[in-house]
């Protein structure tokens, strides 16, 4: 590696755990110090537990693992161990207080920055091309995009603003699906220098020609399966999903209420009639699922959904985002928590695949049909708590990202996993449907 190479992966990972560091610290100071210790909802962590969490990772990894620092407060790791401690239990553990977890974090984040400057980025597999600061800052966002899901849970006026996605700016009518052609393409990484272990390796999949949604399910388009008597009819569900929707009366997205003939919905405080428009968000998988299979469709495979958005049957290659290979821009998606919502469908034509797919990166991220399984020849990197623990049916993939997903932490391999019952989660759907053999 050249000194030139290793400037640039040196800025990169300044600016990438800056920028993650900037959206912390808005999501933790615009409400009270009460509200970072209350317990929102018991789906999720108080937010300084996030904070202090966010900085203990950034110790372990970094300061530890890379730098061969010692523990800088040993007493408290287990209180921050995911594992340990189940969301709904953190409120009530001796967690530090909101200033403490500031100071903790920071200081922290002074020993990362020199340990960064003095590190030879090469040579080492943690440290390869930058990589352990990568995964950190990729962490850090996901907890950003954690806390954002816990300002949602929030009840009260709103305390985060943003301006609303720009409208859908038309290119001319867009056709309901588009075929994907059958055939292998490259699924997966082995030299996207920051994939995280479950995006690993390359490797080809043969995917039959399907026919896929251009923009994701709207709002409209799910309120017909509402009206049409959806959530009352069994033979739309997996039986779990029948269970779940029965056991607590759900009958509309989460966030949604009834209001004298029209839907309202509540987001960030503020609640609006819903928009027709926009992607339906606020989904489970038995949602998804149920909707696809009233549509007479079903939901993508995520080997479908990658096809779908990494493809170039004029190349035969694999991008890294469906626009190509550059860095996500404004233009291409919305992406980053610059608006506190999904776009309408259409919108963002210069991010489109080129089969001419919309927005399968950001706004909502995209369940899919698939449980999260290892790719062949995985390997846990740099721990198996990462992914390894929850591959299994239990798990279903969702793909592309949410406007609450950082860039850094957001490409056409990237995985992401919940459980199939999770509402709470910025997740939407698109659907898909075999082609006719020919
Ligand atoms: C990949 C979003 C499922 O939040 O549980 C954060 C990311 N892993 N800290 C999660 C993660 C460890 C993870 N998801
Ligand atoms: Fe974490």
């Amino acid at each position: 590696m050249t000194g030139q190479d290793t400037e640039a992966l040196r800025l990169r990972a300044v600016t990438a755990l800056t920028a993650a560091r900037e959206r912390t610290a808005l999501l933790t100071s615009c409400v009270e110090d009460s509200e970072l210790t209350a317990q929102h909802s018991p789906l999720m962590s108080p937010l300084v537990w996030d904070l202090a969490h966010i900085g203990n990772q950034e110790e372990q990894w970094l300061w530890r693992a890379v730098a061969g620092g010692e523990a800088l407060r040993p007493e408290i790791d287990s209180l921050y161990d995911a594992f340990e401690h189940p969301r709904a239990t953190r409120p009530s553990l001796p967690l530090l207080a909101p200033a403490e977890a500031r100071a903790y974090a920071a200081d922290v984040r002074g020993r990362v920055l020199d340990v960064l400057g003095d590190t030879r980025l090469e040579g080492r597999p943690l440290v390869d091309a930058g990589f352990a600061f990568g995964m950190i800052a990729q962490h850090e966002q996901q907890h950003d995009e954690t806390m954002l899901i816990t300002h949602q849970l929030r009840k009260g006026p709103a305390a985060l603003s943003a301006p609303p996605p720009p409208a859908a700016h038309s290119s001319g009518p867009v056709a309901g699906e588009v075929l994907v052609p059958g055939g292998p393409f490259t699924m997966g990484t082995s030299d996207e220098p920051w994939a995280l272990d479950n995006e690993r390796p390359a490797h080809t999949r043969i995917v039959p020609a399907f026919f896929v949604d251009t923009v994701p399910v709207t709002n409209g388009a799910y309120q017909a399966f509402m009206a049409d008597g959806g959530y009352r009819e069994e033979r739309w569900w997996r039986p779990e999903g029948w269970a779940q929707i029965r056991e607590h009366a759900i009958e509309a997205p989460l966030f949604w209420r009834h209001d004298g003939g029209r839907w309202l919905r509540r987001r960030f405080g503020v609640t609006e009639p819903v928009p027709a428009d926009e992607p339906v968000l606020h989904v489970s998988w038995y949602e998804a699922d149920a909707y696809a299979r009233w549509a007479g469709r079903r939901l993508p495979t995520e080997a479908e959904w990658e096809k779908a958005a990494r493809h170039d049957p004029a190349a035969g290659r694999s991008r890294r985002y469906p626009w190509g290979d550059a860095d996500p821009e404004p233009v291409h998606a919305n992406l980053g928590q610059r608006h506190l919502g999904p776009a309408p469908a259409g919108s963002y034509p210069e991010g489109a695949s080129p089969l001419g797919v919309r927005q399968l990166i950001g706004d909502v991220w995209e369940w899919t049909a698939s449980d999260f399984l290892p790719y062949p020849g995985f390997r846990a990197f740099p721990y198996k708590e990462y992914s390894e623990v929850f591959f299994g049916p239990a798990h279903k993939v969702l793909r592309g990202g949410s406007f609450a997903v950082d860039p850094v932490a957001c490409r056409g391999t990237f995985r992401n996993w919940d459980l199939p019952v999770r509402r709470q989660i910025f997740s939407g759907f698109r659907t898909a449907r075999d082609a006719e053999p020919v």
